[in-house]
């Protein structure tokens, strides 16, 4: 071996290894594509299991596929057999089927190996533009078989209200959901903001006995499609690579902050805009 190649397999072994399981956003603002892209922004190897495949730009949801079962145990099975994966999140799961398959293949992986990664769930039910991506019945296979397994949920507002059943709209009422999804789920529990507090986006922590709050300039006028999926991406690398849960979130945070402030922005030939996270550091 050549004193380059050499070199060059012994940094690809000390990478740290992040796997998403995520649907494919053709767009590739969201999605999988999202979580690759913040994944090697901050020194992560990515590794993808594909649910899903959405047809779409960035505001309008055209189309959406599963892939079956069998195709998304495989790939997660042949991955975690093979690399020595050290986090892992899963985005856009589509289908209740899905679900019970992405449970069912970690909880019988870490059985096997007595290994358990930290695991990111961002329980996306629906797309900024508002386009519904997950159908009510999965809600509660979300709940019973996948949110056990987890080490922390980032819901949105929207997501927090689906699942406790109440509204869930400025930091009193965060609180109280925050709480209560950590008790009902016995998670750690990232409650996103969004545009709540004034000029702040404010997030709240729920682990162990603690809150904590995590803020950052709302950054106003960009049309911010996949923001949830790059924030839980950069929260999985940083666990990746070994940092603490609040450590990590306030790296995630720096970095969606930023790949928000510095977006791309194009016209369709219809003279719509296109908006895009630029996912770099
Ligand atoms: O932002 C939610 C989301 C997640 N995953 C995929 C998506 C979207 C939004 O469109 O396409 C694949």
């Amino acid at each position: 071996m050549g004193k380059q190649e050499h070199r060059r397999s012994h940094s690809a072994g000390t990478v740290p290894i992040a796997l998403t399981i995520a649907g494919s956003d053709s767009s590739a603002g969201a999605g999988i594509q999202a979580d690759l892209k913040t994944f090697s922004a901050l020194g992560v190897y990515g590794l993808s299991a594909v649910t899903c495949v959405v047809a779409e730009t960035p505001g309008r949801v055209s189309r959406i596929e599963p892939v079956s079962a069998e195709i998304v145990r495989e790939q997660i099975t042949i991955l975690c057999r093979n690399f020595p994966i050290a986090a892992v999140k899963t985005g856009l799961l589509y289908t209740a089927k899905n679900i019970k398959t992405v449970a069912r293949t970690i909880a019988d992986l870490s059985d096997d190996s007595a290994k358990r990664f930290p695991l990111v769930i961002d329980p996306v039910i629906a797309a900024t533009s508002g386009d519904r991506l997950l159908a009510p019945k999965a809600i509660e296979v979300y709940e019973s078989e996948l949110f056990p397994l987890a080490t922390l949920l980032t819901p949105n507002l929207d997501e927090a209200e689906k699942l406790i059943g109440k509204p869930v709209r400025d930091l009193q009422t965060m609180r109280n959901a925050g709480k209560e999804m950590q008790r009902k789920y016995g998670v750690s529990i990232l409650l996103k903001g969004g545009h709540l507090a004034g000029g702040c986006a404010v997030d709240l922590l729920f682990a162990d006995s603690q809150i904590s709050q995590f803020s950052a300039p709302f950054v106003q006028g960009v049309a911010t499609h996949g923001t949830g999926c790059t924030y839980s991406a950069a929260i999985t690398a940083g666990l990746a690579c070994g940092l603490s849960l609040q450590s990590a979130i306030r790296r995630a945070k720096k970095f969606v902050t930023a790949a928000i402030a510095q977006y791309f922005r194009w016209t369709s030939h219809s003279g719509q805009s296109l908006d895009a996270l630029k996912h770099s550091i």
